[in-house]
């Protein structure tokens, strides 16, 4: 486990290969269930490069009327969302938080797709740590201070890796610069998958 910034935990090769292929099995049933959907920026209506759909209690969607928000039913087909993951739950545990998860949000990066600089910041529970498992091809990923002005730094991520985002990273600027194509064989033609595990509301 290497420390990357205060609260910012890498965890390269937590899960190995059997695993991640498990993993991939379970989302590939959950997006049969809950189809991969373009998300919009608010108000411009912007599409994202990537496409995304969660597991969980509660996703997390934007579109440009209602803007970033976590609800409990799918945008386009209104269904709830699938279970998460069973295997995804023993990196939530890593983050030490005493509640579960709600929202497991599935993002799926094409050769092409990018995310540029956030914050994680639509969730009540901000104590929780954001816990990021990534599969497939590897990316380079960008990450700065709490304000969008502050130095950043960028680092590769690779198919199994975790990262706990807790403590004083958990509002920090972040990003996926771009793809490694061709980097895993983890998923036939290509891309990169990245689940974050969050908690969305505070417990009790
Ligand atoms: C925050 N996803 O969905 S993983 C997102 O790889 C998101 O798909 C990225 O940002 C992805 O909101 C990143 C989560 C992550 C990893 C490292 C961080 C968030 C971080 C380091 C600092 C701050
Ligand atoms: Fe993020």
């Amino acid at each position: 486990m290497i420390e990357l910034a205060p609260g910012l935990l890498y965890l390269p090769g937590f899960f190995d290969r059997a695993e991640q292929a498990t993993l991939i099995d379970d989302v590939r049933r959950a997006a049969a269930q809950a189809p991969l959907f373009t998300p919009r920026m608010p108000r411009t209506g912007k599409p994202f490069s990537v496409r995304m759909t969660n597991c969980g209690r509660l996703g997390w969607v934007s579109d440009a009327q209602g803007g970033y928000r976590y609800q409990a039913s799918h945008p386009e087909t209104g269904a709830p969302w699938p279970a998460i993951p069973a295997l995804a739950m023993r990196a939530w545990d890593e983050g030490g938080y005493a509640a579960p998860p709600e929202a497991c949000l599935v993002n799926f990066y094409d050769a092409t797709a990018r995310m540029g600089l956030h914050q994680d910041r639509d969730e009540a529970a901000i104590d929780a740590a954001v816990v990021s498992i990534s599969l497939g091809d590897s990316c380079v990923f960008r990450y700065g201070g709490q304000t969008r002005g502050a130095p950043t730094r960028s680092t590769k991520l690779h198919s199994g890796d975790v990262v706990i985002i807790g403590g004083e990273s958990r509002l920090c600027f972040h990003g996926v610069d771009r793809l490694l194509p061709g980097s895993s064989t983890l998923l036939p033609a290509g891309g990169r998958i990245n689940l974050t595990l969050r908690r969305v509301t505070a417990p009790g």
